[in-house]
């Protein structure tokens, strides 16, 4: 019987461990600003997106795939100079690490928007979602801007 009872108490005393686990989760948060994504030249069906990534929590995180209901496709894309060459460089997932922030910017790196299905119309809203390993899914809103003056290639 006391023995049963031991086993009881252990139970009982790990309920709290796990439920200390729970405020963790929020802990790994990561804080997205700044998200915008560029108009397109006429006739175009591909453009780029930007964004910071602030990693608060005490893990690291990786963000696997970025989703939208008005592009069929986003990569992430790293720009690399090889040979005098520009050349772009798709990452299968980017890591944020803890206590980091992550800039895409134009020149860097970046996300791509393939197969844009609507018409982008500068200062509109259109949202996206960012799913990630340990750290949650998160709704970003980008902000729709004009960078058309700005060469191609530094997209
Ligand atoms: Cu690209």
């Amino acid at each position: 019987m006391k023995h049963v009872l031991f086993v009881l108490l252990a139970i009982l005393s790990a309920i709290p461990v796990i439920a200390d686990k729970a405020p963790m989760v929020d802990k790994l948060g990561l804080n997205v600003t700044d998200a915008y994504l560029r108009t397109m030249p006429p006739g175009q069906r591909v453009t780029a997106g930007f964004l910071t990534i602030s990693n608060n929590g005490n893990e690291d995180c990786q963000i696997l795939s970025a989703t939208s209901p008005f592009s069929e496709r986003i990569e992430f894309h790293q720009h690399l100079h090889a040979n005098g060459m520009m050349q772009m460089r798709p990452l299968a997932q980017v890591l944020v690490t803890a206590g980091k922030t992550v800039k895409f910017s134009p020149g860097g790196l970046h996300l791509m928007f393939f197969d844009v299905t609507k018409p982008l119309v500068e200062n509109e809203i259109l949202p996206m979602r960012l799913l990630t390993d340990y750290c949650g899914t998160y709704l970003v809103n980008l902000q729709i801007r004009n960078l058309l003056q700005r060469p191609m290639m530094e997209h």
